[in-house]
């Protein structure tokens, strides 16, 4: 399904609380590829970089961006920071980092106050960010949802396949109806 090129201006906004963050939002952007959606990364910090988490925020819709992954670990405040500043749809991608190994970032982001919500995945769940901001953008593109379908059929033929692989062991099998 990977796509040669992704045409026209982004459509998705990939922030990074931290370089460091990008081993692990990496599949998150091989997916937005695989979809063929555009996308722009900024690495920009809610507590370092303030000013810059604001003119990101102002901008982004104007520049036609949909969707907005933001990807920070530690005390996390970047998803909800720019859900803060715009409405579109922030998913927040917490990051495996530090003492608490996430288990912070995530809650960080999955307890925001009501009226500025975050859709928060799991930690590290970076594949699962993007394929949520392909489902929203799918609502409104019928080849992009055509293509989450394809992906999805995929997926459970690929979970038979090697459930076969079990079968071969010669354990007794739950024969499918
Ligand atoms: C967070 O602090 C970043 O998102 C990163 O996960 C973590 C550590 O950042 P660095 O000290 O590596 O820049 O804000």
């Amino acid at each position: 399904m990977a796509e040669d090129a992704m045409k026209g201006p982004a459509e998705v906004g990939v922030l990074l609380g931290s370089a460091s963050d990008l081993d692990r939002v990496s599949p998150a952007l091989e997916t937005l590829q695989e979809f063929g959606i555009p996308y722009e990364v900024a690495v920009i910090s809610a507590h370092r970089t303030p000013e810059l988490v604001s003119r990101y925020a102002s901008s982004a819709r104007g520049r036609g961006i949909k969707v907005i992954i933001a990807a920070a670990g530690l005390s996390a405040a970047l998803p909800g920071a720019v859900a803060a500043l715009v409405d579109l749809p922030v998913i927040g991608l917490p990051v495996g980092a530090g003492a608490l190994k996430g288990v912070d970032a995530l809650l960080s982001m999955a307890q925001m106050p009501p009226g500025v919500p975050v859709a928060t995945v799991g930690i590290d769940a970076a594949k699962n960010a993007s394929l949520l901001a392909v489902r929203i953008l799918g609502v409104y593109d019928q080849s992009l949802s055509e293509k989450l379908t394809r992906y999805r059929e995929s997926q459970a033929e690929e979970t038979l396949r090697k459930g076969d692989l079990v079968g071969a062991k010669g354990l007794p099998q739950w024969q499918r109806v």
